[in-house]
């Protein structure tokens, strides 16, 4: 009998009553609750729920400690609310779930109103090379010394609940925990922004989420009110030319750069500045994936992203960066061709190179998604000693933004006091997260002793506390840059050129990748449904290449509108292929933290599958092993394993490379099996290595796969599995 069968059984004459016992389930016999009195009654369902009769009961024992209240007191009964008389109403009285169910009417926090999406983890960061002569942070004297961090992962415009693999930008957030208070570097994936001042941010934000009135799309940048917003700041064009790019849409956490976006200070111990901008190289290297796929992500695992970090973690296989750092001076800035202050704008890496100065390894997952990534304040005007700022009016603006936010996020000026956010290198070092004068507040968790709330004063004279006081030697000094002028509303004629970069990028790109902003801006603007933002931007992309704007119109079968004005004159810059993924840099060519998904079924040769899990397992890869049924697949030497998941939860979008190994029995069936076929088909398309074995091949020909480099019997699989095969590309889909 269900329990809401019993539940509708008692009559006023039989009373029946349901106790909870570890999640099973007792009808305790009609009669035996006639009540003498109310307090018998009480009495006696508080033993029957407290496990009479052999019931296994929770109890408090070496395993589990007492439950108690919020405020400590032991519960006695965890299943069922205080009433009067097991059929009776419910008593206000009960303590113990009012405060249940108050705590849980308040477990949501209002999201993050940008980047609410994210993942999180913990890990350190090592200098490499001391930077002493540069800057007195801490983190960067001495070579080898570690630092505390927890890095945030995010999208921008999706909701907490959204997905997380939309074409959006993602946010890099990493708190460094300093023995000198905690620095903040709140950066992206992209080392440029939409916007050059503050001001715009909130428009910027409004357009780019869900439409106003119809609260879609979520996550997309594919919509009207983004696109007209985008179409009247021309400003925001290099940022597209990223946005539109394979960038917004990386493979995974561990395969993104991070970029501190705006131009900061070092500030040594002479008093001198330099000028900094700071880059994340990750080690597993750049990889996105393609559109079709990313797509198919988003349905087969909307947590890709963060299930990946989580796992990567769990393996071993640390997600880790290199720090770099470029450096400058006012000579340097003045003598380029744009404005070191505006945000819209990189300094290419074959003109100022990046010096590598630490890395980040992150090695441990949060205990608590809650009280770890989503209480985390990450706070831009958050530094350190020997770190400063510049003039970016972005940057500027951020300043501000952030701590404010937190206010009506986390909800108490003392949200610096959450575990999360604590100062804990400084408490390491100095004994204390902080010391000061602030006090009290909503959830003020310190209790400070004394009466020294306020500086200066002399109670150490009477011997009391007297409190923390500056210090003119270790403490923070601001650097004093000179600055005089005009109150204006104004933007410097410096930051008036907004196409030569957004150029400089789209040239400086591999064809394949130039095929994928074309195809981007196509997909992107035929979901805009007014035609005048659709030539409107048109009109813009012609300042950047007249390719590729003859492209996306030819995509958008529209005629080409004439350039839209310019308010500088657009410079040829030389193109920079460090900005490449494919066939740039930082593309790798391994199997080292990339997943291998092999497709078995019944009587898959054991000898095969063996051999060719030893083999990705030298190469550094992980194998999974993919089946139609997961608990035990039988194999060809009568053996059987359990499968590592399941063939329809588990399609070849999830793994990076993908082997076939069949009985020629299974591939007859399976060349009947959708799934199955598709999983081979998308591998194909989405051009990763596919590795055989002779009797999978009918399963290869039903998903219509061609032979090429990629395509290898088990033997050549390993190698071959190490990289895409962006040859195959036309031969797979048409792009603009
Ligand atoms: Fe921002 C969050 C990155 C411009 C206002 N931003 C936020 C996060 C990242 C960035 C990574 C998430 C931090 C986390 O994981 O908790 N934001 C950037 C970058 C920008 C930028 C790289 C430009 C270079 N942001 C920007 C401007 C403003 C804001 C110009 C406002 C004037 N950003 C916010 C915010 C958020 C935020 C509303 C939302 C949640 C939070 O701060 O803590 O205050």
């Amino acid at each position: 009998m269900t329990r809401d069968a019993q539940a509708r059984v008692p009559s006023r004459s039989c009373q029946s009553l349901i106790c909870t016992h570890r999640g099973r389930e007792t009808l305790v016999a009609c009669g035996r609750l006639a009540p003498r009195t109310r307090w018998d009654a009480m009495t006696e369902l508080t033993s029957l729920n407290a496990g009479n009769g052999g019931e296994t009961h929770q109890t408090a024992d070496d395993d589990h400690p007492v439950l108690t209240t919020n405020h400590g007191t032991p519960v006695s009964d965890n299943q069922n609310q205080l009433k009067a008389g097991p059929r009776g109403p419910v008593l206000l009285e009960d303590e113990v779930y009012r405060e249940k169910i108050n705590h849980f009417d308040h477990e949501r926090i209002p999201e993050r109103i940008v980047h609410a999406r994210g993942s999180a983890a913990h890990g350190y960061f090592e200098c490499t090379e001391s930077l002493a002569d540069i800057t007195v942070a801490d983190l960067f004297q001495r070579k080898g010394q570690r630092t505390e961090v927890f890095t945030r992962f995010s999208t921008v415009a999706g909701g907490a609940g959204s997905i997380d693999t939309p074409r959006d930008v993602r946010g890099f957030a990493v708190k460094f925990y300093t023995r000198e208070g905690n620095w903040d570097l709140v950066g992206n994936n992209i080392p440029v922004f939409f916007i050059q001042d503050a001001i715009k941010f909130p428009d910027l934000i409004h357009a780019a989420k869900m439409e106003a009135d119809r609260g879609y799309p979520q996550a997309a940048t594919a919509h009207d009110t983004f696109w007209d917003f985008i179409s009247l700041m021309p400003e925001s064009t290099h940022m597209i030319m990223w946005a539109m790019s394979d960038r917004t849409l990386p493979r995974t956490f561990a395969n993104m750069e991070g970029f501190g976006v705006h131009t900061f200070r070092f500030i040594n111990k002479e008093g001198k500045s330099t000028f900094v901008k700071f880059h994340w190289k990750p080690k597993a290297g750049l990889a996105s994936t393609i559109w079709d796929e990313t797509v198919k992500i988003a349905g087969a695992d909307p947590d890709f992203q963060r299930r990946d970090l989580f796992d990567r973690i769990g393996r071993g296989d640390y997600p880790t960066w290199e720090l770099g750092v470029q450096l400058f001076d006012e000579a340097f800035a003045n003598s380029q061709p744009y404005d070191v202050l505006d945000a819209t704008k990189i300094i290419p890496e074959e003109v100022l190179p990046v010096k590598i100065v630490g890395r980040m390894v992150l090695d441990r997952y949060p205990d608590n998604y809650f009280a770890e990534t989503e209480q985390a304040a990450f706070v831009p005007s958050h530094v350190v000693p020997g770190i400063g700022f510049s003039n970016d009016p972005l940057l500027q603006g951020r300043l501000f933004s952030y701590t404010d936010t937190q206010l009506s996020r986390l909800g108490s000026v003392n949200f610096h006091q959450l575990p999360i956010n604590s100062a804990k290198g400084r408490a390491a070092a100095a004994g204390c997260p902080f010391m000061n004068q602030q006090r009290d507040g909503h959830m003020q968790m310190a209790v400070p002793k004394g009466r020294a709330n306020y500086e200066p004063n002399s109670l150490a004279k009477a011997g009391e506390p007297g409190g923390a006081r500056e210090d003119a030697t270790k403490g923070y000094v601001t650097f004093p840059s000179e600055e005089e002028g005009q109150k204006l509303r104004i933007r410097p004629e410096s930051f008036a050129d907004h196409y030569s970069q957004a150029r400089l990028f789209f040239r400086s790109m591999d064809p394949a990748e130039q095929a994928h902003i074309a195809s981007a801006l196509v997909f992107e603007l035929s979901k805009v449904s007014l035609e005048h933002i659709r030539v409107a931007m048109l009109a813009n992309l012609r300042n950047v290449d007249e390719d590729l704007a003859t492209r996306v119109a030819d995509g958008l079968a529209l005629d080409l509108p004439p350039a839209s004005p310019t308010a500088a004159p657009v410079q040829e810059m030389a193109p920079s292929p460090a900005l490449r993924i494919i066939r740039g840099p930082l593309e790798r060519h391994t199997l080292e933290g990339r997943t291998v998904g092999i497709l078995i079924a019944d009587g898959t040769d054991a000898a095969e599958l063996k051999s060719l899990k030893k083999a990705i397992k030298a190469a550094g890869g992980h194998a999974m092993t993919i089946a139609p049924k997961v608990g035990k697949v039988p194999l060809s030497d009568g053996s059987a394993i359990a499968a590592d998941a399941q063939l329809f939860g588990q399609p070849s979008v999830t793994v990076d490379a993908c082997a076939v190994v069949l009985s020629e029995k299974a591939a007859g069936k399976l060349v009947k099996e959708a799934a199955a076929v598709q999983w081979v088909m998308d591998a194909f398309g989405h051009l990763k290595a596919i590795g055989f074995n002779a009797a999978a091949k009918p399963l290869l020909d039903k998903a219509g796969v061609e032979a090429d480099e990629g395509v290898t019997d088990l033997g050549d699989f390993v190698e071959a599995a190490k990289k895409r095969y962006w040859d195959r590309e036309p031969n797979v889909r048409t792009l603009a």
